[in-house]
């Protein structure tokens, strides 16, 4: 979505795509990787980096001050409500209590304690603003979005009405034109489709 949104050219690899191929690139061993001006020995890892480059390169980190103070505020607060999912939720991969991971108990106040904790700031940074920034299309409300967009995905679309304050529920619904949950599935094909 950073990428998508942020005007620039790009593309994702194709299905020929080998992982193992570019392991030893990898700076830290591990997906996802950016290319930049066809630099394939040298790519840009870690997800929050990648979207700090590409809102240095397209101009949509919120350039300076309050815009881009805010930008790098919702990447690190996404990345906090990501890392309470990968504690506290069963993943694809990994089932509650294994592996480090909470149980049923740690589980239920995830979701009834601590993600509702989230929201409630995020409510209150936005006041009464249809958008955390100027342009609402900084690389942090994008970033946060999609990761908010996993939360439904996990939960399906009454999880969010139960945990999305108003405002936040507003915000999210507008911004970028995506409209909350359905047409973020349609956003993601498009993505795929590139
Ligand atoms: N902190 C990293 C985490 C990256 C990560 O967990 N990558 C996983 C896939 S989503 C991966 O590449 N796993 C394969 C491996 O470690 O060999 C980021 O935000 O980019």
């Amino acid at each position: 979505m950073v990428a998508h949104f942020s005007g620039l050219p790009w593309e994702g690899k194709g299905d020929d795509f080998e992982f193992a191929d570019v392991k030893p690139t990898a700076p830290f061993g591990q997906l996802p990787l950016l290319y930049v001006d066809g630099d394939e020995a040298n790519p840009i890892a870690q997800c929050t980096a990648i979207a700090a480059a590409i809102g240095r390169m397209a101009g949509t980190d919120g350039g300076a001050g309050r815009d881009y103070a805010r930008s790098v505020m919702l990447v690190a607060e996404a990345e906090d409500i990501y890392n309470a999912m990968v504690k506290d939720n069963a993943s694809y991969m990994v089932a509650l209590g294994e592996r480090g991971k909470g149980g049923e108990d740690a589980n239920r106040e995830l979701w009834a304690a601590t993600l509702p904790r989230h929201m409630g700031y995020l409510e209150k940074m936005l006041g009464e603003s249809a958008a955390f920034t100027s342009t609402g299309e900084t690389v942090g409300e994008l970033y946060l979005f999609g990761m908010l967009h996993q939360l439904v995905l996990c939960r399906g679309p009454d999880a969010a009405g139960t945990h999305t304050p108003p405002q936040l529920r507003l915000t999210l619904s507008t911004f970028c034109g995506i409209r909350w949950v359905d047409s973020g599935c349609q956003r993601q094909k498009l993505l795929r489709l590139r």
